[in-house]
């Protein structure tokens, strides 16, 4: 049976990148009617390859929401095909970014959108219509603003040459952002209406930084209570390269405190893994529990949990 949705906030705002946010967002959407919760997703991953303007997060959250996510990878479409990618690797054009032939139709689509003159926000309010997902997503900016990974061995790599083409090999030396700091309208307008702020199992340096790089975004933050939850569990990423950036970019070992020190006194709340209780930062509400988000009723578990403990702690 759906349990009864979530009212004590009016409006909840979650800021995310890919995987472990969008799973956080699946949960939250079963918790929370679509006019109490909206998405600010993260675009600095944003690239173009083969021509076509690719948005990972936006479409990893798109995916999740919509129940077309792949199982296990997290990324891309359930049950997808990649004639398309083989016919290019035959033809020796880069092949190294696997994007399948079900996701090519949603970056043509995106690209002939933009190429027609609309904005990367309402492109992505078409494109979530389309698939039925019933929350906001908003990009955290229509105009692109890139992700850059400091190296000392290959220079400055575009995010996802870093990530995909170089495997996250390349110690990171620093995170920059570029393009103009101009977060969408109606990112910051969900910002200004909202009673709660969750910052999603993410990446903070490449997932949740670049949302809070943005003009007038960290200034909104100081007045919502906002809680964090940890993408480290037991010093461990459960997806992607972060336990290996934390040590080479802030010289601690990686956990959830390391996490939680990085955002500062942005955050009013934490939650993270039971086992890691030790970690919850001196003087703030922590909700210790399980973080890991096995199947979507657990998502929807700990979506419910978060949003009881916020509205006892910080309201
Ligand atoms: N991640 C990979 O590690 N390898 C890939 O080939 C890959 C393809 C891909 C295609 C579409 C898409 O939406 C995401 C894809 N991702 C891939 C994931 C993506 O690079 C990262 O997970 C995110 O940018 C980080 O949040």
């Amino acid at each position: 049976m759906t349990p009864p949705t979530h009212t004590a906030f009016r409006s909840v705002v979650a800021l995310s990148g890919g995987v472990g946010g969008a799973k956080l967002l699946d949960g939250l959407a079963r918790a929370l009617d679509p006019d109490r919760l909206t998405a600010i997703v993260n675009t600095g991953d944003d690239f173009t390859h083969w021509g076509l303007h690719i948005c990972p997060d936006l479409d990893t959250v798109m995916y999740t929401l919509a129940g077309l996510s792949h199982p296990t990878q997290g990324w891309g479409l359930a049950g997808e095909s990649f004639e398309a990618l083989a016919m290019i690797r035959r033809y020796g054009a880069p092949g190294w970014f696997q994007l399948g032939d079900r996701d090519l139709g949603t970056h043509i689509a995106r690209t002939l959108a933009l190429r027609d003159g609309q904005t990367l926000s309402q492109i992505t309010d078409t494109l979530c219509r389309a698939l039925n997902v019933r929350h906001p997503i908003l990009p955290m900016a229509d105009a692109p603003r890139p992700t850059f990974v400091d190296t000392d061995s290959h220079g400055a790599l575009p995010f996802q040459d870093w990530l995909v083409l170089h495997r996250a090999a390349p110690a990171p030396r620093a995170i920059r952002f570029e393009g103009p700091p101009t977060p969408t309208p109606a990112a910051l307008d969900a910002l200004h209406r909202a009673d709660l702020v969750i910052i999603t199992p993410s990446n903070p340096y490449v997932s949740i930084d670049p949302i809070l790089a943005l003009d007038g975004v960290r200034d909104a933050l100081r007045h919502l209570p906002v809680l964090a939850i940890s993408p480290i569990l037991g010093g461990r990423a459960v997806k992607g390269p972060l336990a290996d950036m934390i040590p080479a970019l802030a010289a601690k070992p990686p956990s959830a405190r390391a996490v939680f020190d990085h955002y500062g006194d942005l955050l009013d709340a934490v939650a993270l893994e039971a086992d890691d209780a030790d970690q919850i930062p001196p003087g703030l509400p922590g909700l210790a529990t399980s973080t890991l988000m096995g199947d979507r009723d657990d998502r929807a578990r700990l979506a419910f949990e978060l949003l009881d403990f916020a509205a006892e702690r910080l309201r």
